[in-house]
């Protein structure tokens, strides 16, 4: 008869063995390489969260673009956030396009207060090195080809750079999902245009007529559908994060009751990251999409065409809201914010 040590043992090999099958079978299917482009506001923000709380991808890099927020601003919010949940040594941020492609300046300090996260982490001074984003772009996208899902929530002029300056990437991108347009929906920044898509429709354009292997355009149709309450912040078990959560979206959440009678804010940027992880979250139309670049009141406009063989993209017609925010809501509760005694001091 086994001793009771020799059966402990080997109940402990097993389970040893268990969960070094476990982190093997993991690694095996971390095998989704995502950039993630940005424009740090408070749904860039909680998609970076998604990104690190989802074990089955990998963040290889953020690249930081002018949107809600001036780059610089994107670029500090990014870094504060990788570095507030302890990932600053695995995801590295990088400095995009200080400019749109198109001049007027657009940005949501309605939505995402003066500095993107209504001032929800603290103002430290990060010795955090500005390295370019559109290089660094280039060169993955060479050293892993056909194996990059690129998700912009942002105007998406650091991949139009990018495709201009290399066009040789183009076909080397497995997938490009941007959180842009509206297409059968008002607009949020006129009443055709959607935020991103305004902000750079000449970027966009660009990107439309490029010719990806795969195009995924995540417009309010469906974004818009997905709303994070206050219910849902509090199913999350790690109190600090869901007093993070609860403080970064109060008053974005506040915007939503005000302005449409809704409870929660919309989760635009993460919803294009949940399709990089599961496309079965909306269904796809693939059609033809052009932008508006003359209308004096349609500018910035996404027009969608279903009466053309010369598709370009699939766009999002239908979304499991009910599923994505479950999903959403698992994910962010794998997280716990890594913080130093000086940042704890700053927050109170
Ligand atoms: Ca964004």
């Amino acid at each position: 008869m086994p001793s009771r040590a020799a059966i402990n043992g080997s109940r402990n090999s097993g389970r040893y063995q268990w969960i070094k099958l476990n982190q093997i079978l993991l690694r095996t299917i971390k095998m989704k390489k995502i950039i993630l482009d940005v424009d740090t506001g408070v749904d860039d923000a909680i998609a970076i969260m998604l990104g690190i709380g989802d074990p089955t991808i990998e963040i290889i890099g953020i690249t930081t673009v002018t949107g809600n927020v001036g780059v610089d601003r994107a670029f500090e919010n990014s870094c504060r956030i990788v570095r507030y949940f302890g990932q600053e040594q695995k995801i590295p941020v990088y400095y995009g396009a200080r400019e749109n492609l198109f001049e007027r300046s657009v940005r949501a300090f309605e939505v995402h207060g003066e500095d993107g996260l209504n001032g929800m982490l603290p103002d430290l001074s990060y010795n955090n090195t500005k390295r370019p984003a559109i290089t660094w772009l280039i060169e993955q996208i060479k050293k892993f080809p056909n194996e990059i899902t690129f998700v912009g929530t942002a105007p998406i002029t650091n991949l139009a750079l990018a495709v201009k300056l290399a066009p040789e990437i183009i076909p080397l991108i497995k997938e490009v999902i941007l959180m842009t347009g509206a297409f059968e929906f008002p607009g949020n920044v006129t009443s055709t245009a959607e935020f991103n898509a305004y902000a750079d429709p000449i970027a966009l354009q660009i990107i439309l007529d490029t010719g990806f292997q795969s195009l995924k355009l995540i417009g309010l149709d469906v974004t818009t559908k997905v709303l994070l309450s206050q219910e849902s912040i509090n199913k999350i078990q790690d109190p600090e994060t869901c007093d993070f959560l609860l403080a970064l979206t109060s008053n974005y959440r506040k915007l939503y009751q005000r302005l449409y009678n809704l409870n929660g804010c919309a989760m635009h940027d993460p919803l294009a990251l949940g399709i990089a992880i599961d496309a079965s979250f909306c269904g796809f139309e693939h059609v033809q999409v052009s932008m508006e670049l003359k209308g004096e009141h349609t500018y910035g406009q996404t027009v969608l065409n279903r009466h053309t063989k010369n598709k370009n993209a699939l766009v999002a017609t239908s979304v499991e809201t009910e599923r994505v925010i479950n999903y959403l809501v698992s994910q962010l509760n794998r997280l716990k914010i890594v913080k130093t005694k000086r940042e704890i001091t700053k927050l109170h």
